[in-house]
């Protein structure tokens, strides 16, 4: 990726905009389970308190929305996706992520994208804990991919051997999704 420039077909705002598929339902921490399964050697569930054990890191990326808005320097924090490899061991041919909201909404994730070293589970946007609308506890960050890829109230990882479409890829939208090559849609 090019840091801090703007892709074809985009524009500098100062907030993200809120983009839900439907009403969410709430969740408490102590309830809460981050479920990995799949195509992997240990699949699992983790607490709240696990996933917080987990080494942290933070991000500080640009997020391009597919539907033209881009947001310059978000900070995240939480669990880089190098950290969930290491603990299930995904299987060699895995090749997709399916990243399952609380609410229903999924996305698939080129693994590629997936393992890259930016690629994080965050719990925490520009110093605050996630907010409601941003995906709390927890949401999937892809930097290098359009926002749709990156899967909020995130309840799930599911690897997988093959293609399978999410939410907005079932609906046309490109199953890759590189803002810099302006991959909106499916041809
Ligand atoms: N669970 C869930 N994650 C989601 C969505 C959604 O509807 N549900 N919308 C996606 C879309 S289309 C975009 S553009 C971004 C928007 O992120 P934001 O609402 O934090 O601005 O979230 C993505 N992640
Ligand atoms: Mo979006």
């Amino acid at each position: 990726m090019v840091p801090g420039a703007l892709p074809v077909g985009q524009r500098w705002v100062e907030k993200p905009v809120r983009y839900d598929i439907g009403p969410v339902p709430g969740v408490d921490l102590s309830g809460f389970r981050l479920r990995l399964f799949g195509a992997v050697e240990r699949p699992c569930e983790l607490s709240w308190d696990e996933v917080l054990a987990l080494p942290q890191a933070e991000v500080r990326a640009d997020f391009h929305c597919v539907t033209g808005w881009s947001v310059p320097d978000v900070r995240w924090e939480g669990v880089l996706t190098q950290e969930i490899i290491r603990l299930v061991r995904p299987h060699p041919d895995v090749t997709w992520v399916i990243a399952h909201g609380r609410e229903g909404y999924t996305t698939n994730v080129p693994y590629a994208a997936f393992q890259e070293g930016r690629s994080l589970l965050a719990h925490r946007m520009n110093g605050v804990p996630l907010p409601p609308e941003h995906g709390f506890p927890l949401r999937l960050v892809i930097p290098s991919l359009y926002a749709w890829k990156s899967t909020k109230y995130l309840e799930a990882l599911e690897f997988l051997t093959g293609l399978r479409r999410g939410y907005w890829e079932t609906r046309g939208y490109h199953d890759v999704g590189d803002p810099w090559r302006g991959e909106r849609y499916r041809r």
